[in-house]
């Protein structure tokens, strides 16, 4: 069989932790693009001069060119501008549009039986606009949003509960932007309700969902937070090993269930638009949306993440993308 190859669109701070974190599982052969030159040359010359010491033996290649991502299996796109402290996810919307555009015409060119993850913001936006350009269909176009939010909604329930966070499952639904949705309802650690935890540890029901509401708003907010901290540039560790799961249950064929950016056809009521559903990702991409009940207040909350969503893909077309 021959090895797979994962090309890289983006050498910046993600992607220079993914070709490392995909050199170090072994996880296919790697071909970093970015415009700028000679750096991704150097990431990669950098990456590969750690191998006998990581023990891990791939092919790993900088390069300034299209043609040489032709005959990738996957691609993970990180192209764009990270935001500045103070900035929204959709303030990057005109400057990342037209990089998007450029990008979805390379892949479209060079590499257009492959899947597609895009990680640049403003997510949902970004993915819409690469599919419509590269034509490349939905089902292996697919924005990473939801795996990052939801393992930051997790981790936040794992400090408060001082549990392992290997136990905690806990899923973020909708749009990469202010108006997430984190299920609370759903959240639990081995099946245990999250909230029946925090009413046992405060013996008090207000309090619990006090509790529960400031995590639900510091995982809307995680993003800034980091932002904040780092002063220039966002989160970078953290996206790129969320990717790095997803490109993994790609390549191994695992059907496992990752809170996707797809697109969406009638499930949870959308027709026609990229929101962040539980989707089942294996061999072919996005295999199947994980449809869930929702209750009253979820449902208004998702519809209000979804018109968020619709909201940013209108103004992109109104600037003409
Ligand atoms: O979970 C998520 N989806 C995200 C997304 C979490 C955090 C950050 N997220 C977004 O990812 C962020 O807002 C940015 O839009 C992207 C990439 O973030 P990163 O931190 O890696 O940004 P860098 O370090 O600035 O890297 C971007 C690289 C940089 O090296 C540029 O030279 C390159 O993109 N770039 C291009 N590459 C290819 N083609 C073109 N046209 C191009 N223009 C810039």
């Amino acid at each position: 069989m021959a090895r797979k190859r994962i090309a890289l669109i983006g050498g910046g701070q993600i992607g220079g932790v993914l070709a490392q974190l995909i050199a170090q599982k072994e996880l296919a052969d790697v071909v970093l693009f970015d415009i700028v030159e000679d750096m991704p040359q150097g990431k990669t010359l950098d990456i590969a001069e750690a191998s006998r010491i990581d023990g891990f033996d791939i092919k790993l290649k900088g390069t300034n060119e299209y043609k040489d991502i032709e005959g990738s299996d996957l691609v993970i796109i990180t192209a764009g501008l990270p935001r500045k402290p103070g900035m929204s996810r959709d303030d990057l919307l005109t400057t990342n549009a037209k990089i998007m555009k450029s990008v979805a015409e390379g892949v479209k060119e060079f590499a257009p039986d492959s899947i597609v993850i895009i990680i640049s913001n403003p997510l949902d936006a970004m993915v819409t606009l690469f599919q419509k350009v590269s034509g490349i269909p939905h089902s292996r176009v697919m924005g990473q949003a939801g795996v990052l939010d939801s393992s930051r909604f997790s981790t936040f329930i794992s400090w408060e509960l001082d549990i392992s966070v290997k136990d905690v499952n806990a899923m973020v639904l909708g749009g990469h932007g202010d108006t997430m949705v984190p299920l609370v309802r759903y959240a639990n650690v081995n099946g245990v309700p999250v909230m029946e935890l925090l009413e046992r540890k405060y013996g008090d029901a207000a309090k619990a969902k006090e509790v529960m509401e400031a995590m639900v708003k510091h995982t809307k907010m995680a993003g800034g937070e980091v932002v904040k901290l780092l002063k220039t540039g966002s989160a970078f560790y953290s996206p790129a090993a969320s990717a790095i799961a997803m490109a993994k249950a790609i390549l191994n064929d695992e059907n496992r269930v990752l809170p996707t950016c797809a697109f969406l056809q009638g499930e949870f009521g959308v027709d026609g638009y990229y929101v962040g559903v539980p989707a089942v990702l294996g061999s072919e991409g996005v295999v199947r949306i994980l449809e869930l009940s929702l209750n009253e207040e979820e449902k208004s909350s998702l519809d209000n993440s979804i018109n968020a969503v619709k909201n940013l893909v209108e103004d992109m077309e109104r600037l003409g993308f």
